[in-house]
């Protein structure tokens, strides 16, 4: 998930190409304001945590870029590596967060954290697709 605050700052071709550089492959795509319903879904875990509730304000503020991306092995941890630590502050550079962004809500990108958050996922986001 290409996050609010990249879509807004032009960061989207930036973001694809690093995922396409590693030859990962865009499969689906949809550009899209999720809504809340959706987002509580998505970040359950976090419900009752102190960032959940400015987190789900965040997430549904403006258009994100959802997208499906596939890989020869392990695509899920290799789209991790890219993205770098969820505090962009710890995060190496050469990463997206590394790079690109300074704040922890905003941190320009979400990605699967296991195969079975894969399967959550693109049940949650792309139900036609599960
Ligand atoms: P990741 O996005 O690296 O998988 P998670 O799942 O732990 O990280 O957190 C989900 C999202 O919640 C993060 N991407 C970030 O936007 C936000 N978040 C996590 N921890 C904090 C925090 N301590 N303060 C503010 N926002 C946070």
């Amino acid at each position: 998930m290409v996050k609010p605050d990249a879509v807004e700052r032009g960061l989207i071709g930036d973001i694809i190409q690093r995922l396409e550089s590693k030859q990962l492959r865009v499969v689906a795509a949809d550009l899209r304001t999720i809504d809340p319903i959706t987002a509580e879904r998505h970040y359950a875990e976090h419900v009752g945590k102190p960032f959940y509730q400015p987190l789900v304000n965040f997430i549904t503020s403006g258009p994100t870029l959802l997208l499906i991306v596939e890989g020869p092995e392990e695509t899920w941890k290799v789209v991790r590596t890219l993205m770098g630590a969820t505090d962009p502050k710890d995060a190496a550079p050469g990463t997206i967060r590394g790079d690109l962004a300074t704040k922890t809500r905003e941190n320009l990108i979400h990605g699967s954290d296991s195969p079975e958050s894969v399967e959550r996922e693109i049940a949650i986001f792309f139900p036609h697709l599960a």
